[in-house]
C-alpha cells in the first residue's frame, strides 16, 4: 500500500501549547530525575499545534512534535488523558519512531507502534500517550471529536501501568 506522508515543514495556523519537563512533574516516574533536568534547564519535551473547531459533530486535529529524550529511565512522553465524553481518536505518524500506550478504567493495556505513515486508533474509553523511543523528532497528527474534551486528572494521579523505558 502507497501511503502519503504530508511535508510537515509547515506551520499549521493553530493554538500552540508548549510542555516542558516542569510542566509534567507529577506524570513523570522518577521525580528526582525530573528535578534534575528541571534544574539544569527545564527542556521542552513537547509542542502542540491544535486546530479546535466548535459545533456539535465536528472533529478538531492537532500535530503534535515530541522530542528525543528521557527522565531517568523514561522517554519523553505527553502526559496522556482520558476523553470526558466516550469517543475515539485517530492517529497518523508523519515522524520519527514511538509508541502509543492505551489504557482503559478497568486496567487493560496496549502498546501499539508509531512509525511513519501509520495510522493508529484509540477506541472510546482508552486514555493514550505518546512515547518518543526514537533519536529524532516524533510527529503526528491526531483526530479527535471537538466535544472530546481531555481529562488529565486520574492519570496525573495514577499514571499508567505502562513504563516505556525500552525501544
Ligand atoms: C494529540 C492529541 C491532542 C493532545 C496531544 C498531546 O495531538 O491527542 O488532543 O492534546 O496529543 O497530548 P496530551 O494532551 O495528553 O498532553
Ligand atoms: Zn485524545
Amino acid at each position: 500500500m502507497e501511503v502519503f506522508i504530508p511535508d510537515f515543514n509547515f506551520v499549521i495556523d493553530g493554538r500552540k501549547s508548549v510542555r516542558k519537563v516542569s510542566d509534567m512533574m507529577s506524570f513523570w516516574n522518577d521525580k528526582d530525575a525530573a528535578q534534575k533536568a528541571v534544574d539544569a534547564g527545564d527542556p521542552l519535551v513537547y509542542e502542540v499545534y491544535a486546530c479546535e473547531t466548535t459545533g456539535e459533530g465536528e472533529l478538531s486535529y492537532a500535530l503534535t512534535i515530541l522530542y528525543p529524550g528521557k527522565v531517568g529511565q523514561e522517554f519523553y512522553m505527553t502526559k496522556g488523558h482520558f476523553h470526558q465524553k466516550l469517543t475515539g481518536e485517530v492517529y497518523l505518524c508523519l515522524r520519527g519512531k514511538g509508541k502509543l500506550v492505551l489504557e482503559n478504567r478497568e486496567g487493560n493495556t496496549r502498546v501499539l507502534e508509531m512509525s511513519p505513515g501509520k495510522v493508529t486508533y484509540v477506541p472510546a474509553g482508552f486514555a493514550h500517550r505518546s512515547v518518543n523511543t526514537g533519536k529524532e523528532n516524533l510527529e503526528f497528527m491526531a483526530v479527535y471529536n471537538t466535544d472530546a474534551g481531555h481529562d488529565y486528572g486520574s492519570i496525573e494521579r495514577d499514571g499508567f501501568k505502562e513504563l516505556i523505558t525500552k525501544e
